[in-house]
């Protein structure tokens, strides 16, 4: 395929319903930002776009569950989300919102086009509504057993376990989420797609890389997942699906009849792709039209394999039908990356949040940046664990790159002063390796980019430096230079030259580093192509100071990220008792509950849960034996008023006699506390 004039980049639109995790990073977005970059360093026109997407049930459910409205949750977040990707580097060109006028507009403009021209199908059917939340469930909104694998986790829209695209009638045992209650079937019209009608059309597509019977895009250069997905849906057998809603919170469906009802998200979504080109356009005095209706455009989406269908086939079939818009050129979509060996996840808490990595990291978004992009999901799923990321910070990107640029800069200052010397003589050998070398890996990032291989590139670029130290180790221009100064010229001058091509080949990946060393070279960034064809770096250049580039990741830094995680699994998978079996009232007044107070307290000896307590009941004073000593100390507990049960039949505890028991009240996390009044305690009071 011959190059484009322009370049149309988009990462998928997050919802607005929570923070940005690494995941969503290293599925749609770093990959995005290193390929666009890249293209900007070779002179290209490039638009990079995306923005939050604000509507469907992931909005309202938060929502609801937050008691705030589905405007507070989405503004919340799509400003946490704006200012979390500009600071990591994440550098799009217009970042906007679907819950905007302006989406309204275009996604209403593109659902009127196609409802006249009969590109939809109004089908009246049952479906299932909440009489208590007086809604019509759709999506998210119900849940129930997976038909395909019996998986409870299924959803009116698709199952989370098998990933099978449901539809909310083929559900077993269906409860919607909105009031846990039964739903009941009630009649409802909507606006369909048949699927069906385009089948032919999509396998000419996605299978033979075929638009308007002419080559559009190479189908090899899809990844073989993305494809594959496509292929076996369509296999299944394309069903028509609702475009429409019953829901209040989306873009309302813009034709007569339709009250109450909204565009489906997925419908709207990806339109907002075009929206928030328009948006930028207008704000850059450009003509969006250019982007999105010419032929010399190319459209690249980057998402995460759950996006596939609706990216590589219901969105090019809405383009397609409203005719006049280019169509995606590839979806080099990555599948899933994983957290210290569990699924990442919103909902448990289960994530390293983008903001909480920039607070806890402060200028370290490099580091990330790169461990991200090392195990990047491309191919299948990856794993990211904090040791990992102290490794490859410590023993790559410390030791590799910043020991190597370090060196140099060192050298340069110690011989030269920091002016760069007049060179002479005849290359070694071991110099035109690492020249040769230098060249190789440079010329092998830029092809890895071209081809959505991210790790390899970057594994490339570290090439660079690899070379260059490999130069210095076996010429060691330490030494050299008291024999033979010339060739410690022609070597030191050309690994200055090895840096600044690093820098270069690096830039699309480590942005922060990249300017932080060309800053201390004291050179302008070049283009991609210059870097190649002429040295950067001439005799007579002067080079300022190096800041130091990466600090050690300590084992205490990985630890205490552990056991935020650990924590906060803690706390998600504390659940709470179960209500136990009901007994009469009689049974309750046989219990003597009162309030004590603790005179003295000691551990028992050779265990760690139990204190023995002295108490005064107010009646009498009694020794009792407590299981608290890891919850408290005997000083926490000495003078402090408690709930106590006084009629329990006494018991030997460890060889100490206990008469009654203690009351506390235990939370998920396993953590005791003991219960007092909210007055002023009086010893002996009753409890009723
Ligand atoms: N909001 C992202 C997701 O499925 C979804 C992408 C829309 S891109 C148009 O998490
Ligand atoms: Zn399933």
């Amino acid at each position: 395929m011959s190059e484009p004039k322009r370049y149309l980049v988009t990462s998928a639109l997050p919802y607005a319903n929570g923070p940005l995790h690494i995941g969503h990073i290293g599925g749609a977005y770093l990959n995005a930002d290193i390929y666009v970059r890249y293209l900007r360093m070779k002179g290209k026109d490039v638009a990079f776009i995306c923005g939050s997407d604000e509507h469907g049930a992931a909005i309202t459910l938060r929502a609801k569950k937050e008691g705030k409205t589905p405007r507070e949750i989405v503004d919340y977040y799509h400003e946490l989300m704006k200012k979390a990707f500009a600071d990591f580097g994440i550098s799009f060109d217009e970042y906007h919102r679907t819950s905007s006028d302006e989406h309204r507009e275009m996604s209403q403009e593109v659902f009127k086009k196609l409802e006249a021209q009969g590109s939809f199908e109004v089908e009246t059917s049952q479906q299932y509504y909440d009489e208590e939340a007086k809604q019509f469930l759709a999506d998210r909104y119900i849940t129930g057993t997976c038909p395909n694998c019996s998986s409870d986790k299924a959803y009116g829209d698709q199952c989370e376990k098998c990933g099978r695209s449901l539809s909310p009638l083929e559900l077993i045992d269906p409860k919607s989420t909105l009031s846990g209650s039964k739903p009941v079937l009630k009649e409802t019209s909507h606006w369909y797609l048949p699927m069906a009608h385009h089948e032919s059309w999509i396998r000419d597509y996605i299978g033979k890389g075929e638009y308007q019977d002419k080559p559009h895009h190479d189908p090899k250069e899809w990844k073989a997942h993305v494809v594959g997905q496509c292929m076996s849906w369509v296999d299944g057998g394309l069903q028509s699906r609702a475009m429409t809603r019953d829901l209040e919170w989306g873009v309302p469906v813009p034709v007569a009849g339709a009250d109450g009802k909204v565009l489906y998200v997925w419908l709207d979504a990806p339109i907002g792709y075009i929206t928030n080109t328009k948006v930028w356009a207008e704000k850059n005095g450009k003509n969006w039209e250019d982007y999105w209706k010419s032929d010399e455009s190319r459209l690249i989406h980057f998402i995460g394999k759950d996006n596939i269908v609706f990216h590589c086939i219901i969105f090019p079939i809405i383009l397609k039908e409203h005719g006049g818009f280019i169509l995606p050129y590839n979806v080099p979509a990555n599948e899933f990356m994983n957290l210290e060996g569990d699924k990442i996840s919103t909902s448990r808490n289960w994530a390293v949040w983008l903001h909480e990595y920039l607070e806890d990291f402060k200028g370290r978004q490099d580091e990330m940046r790169y461990v991200l992009c090392s195990i990047m999901p491309e191919q299948k799923d990856s794993e990211f664990t904090w040791t990992d990321f102290r490794d490859r910070v410590n023993n790559e990107l410390a030791d590799i790159l910043g020991n190597y640029v370090n060196r140099v800069f060192v050298l340069m200052h110690k011989y030269y002063s920091g002016t760069v010397p007049e060179i002479s003589g005849t290359p070694t050998e071991a110099e035109q390796a690492a020249a040769t070398e230098a060249r190789r890996a440079y010329e092998a990032v830029g092809k890895a980019i071209e081809q959505f291989k991210f790790r390899e590139a970057l594994a490339e670029a570290m090439n660079i430096a690899r070379a260059g130290n490999k130069l210095l180790t076996e010429t060691e221009p330490w030494k050299l230079m008291k024999t033979d100064p010339q060739a410690t010229a022609r070597i030191l001058y050309a690994c200055l030259n090895m840096v600044a091509d690093a820098a270069a080949a690096l830039s699309p990946f480590l942005p922060f580093t990249s300017g932080k060393i060309a800053d201390a070279l004291q050179i302008n960034p070049r283009t991609w192509d210059e870097v190649i064809q002429r040295e950067q770096i001439s005799s007579g250049h002067t080079i300022g100071q190096l800041p130091i580039l990466f600090e050690k990741i300590t084992d205490e830094t990985v630890a205490a990220q552990v056991e935020k995680l650990a924590q906060r699994q803690a706390e998600n998978t504390a659940t709470i008792e179960p209500i136990k079996d009901t007994i009469d009232f009689e049974t309750f007044q046989k219990l003597d509950l009162r309030i004590v107070k603790v005179l003295a307290a000691e551990a028992v000896p050779k265990t760690k849960k139990l204190l023995k307590l002295t108490i005064d009941t107010g009646v009498d004073k009694r020794t009792v034996v407590s299981g608290i000593a890891e919850h408290y100390t005997p000083e926490d507990v000495i003078g402090k008023h408690v709930l106590f049960l006084a009629n329990l039949a006494p018991r030997a505890i460890k060889g100490v006699e206990s008469a009654g028991m203690i009351l506390m009240a235990e939370n998920p996390q396993g953590q005791l506390s003991i219960l007092s009044t909210e007055r002023e305690a009086t010893t002996g009071s009753t409890v009723k």
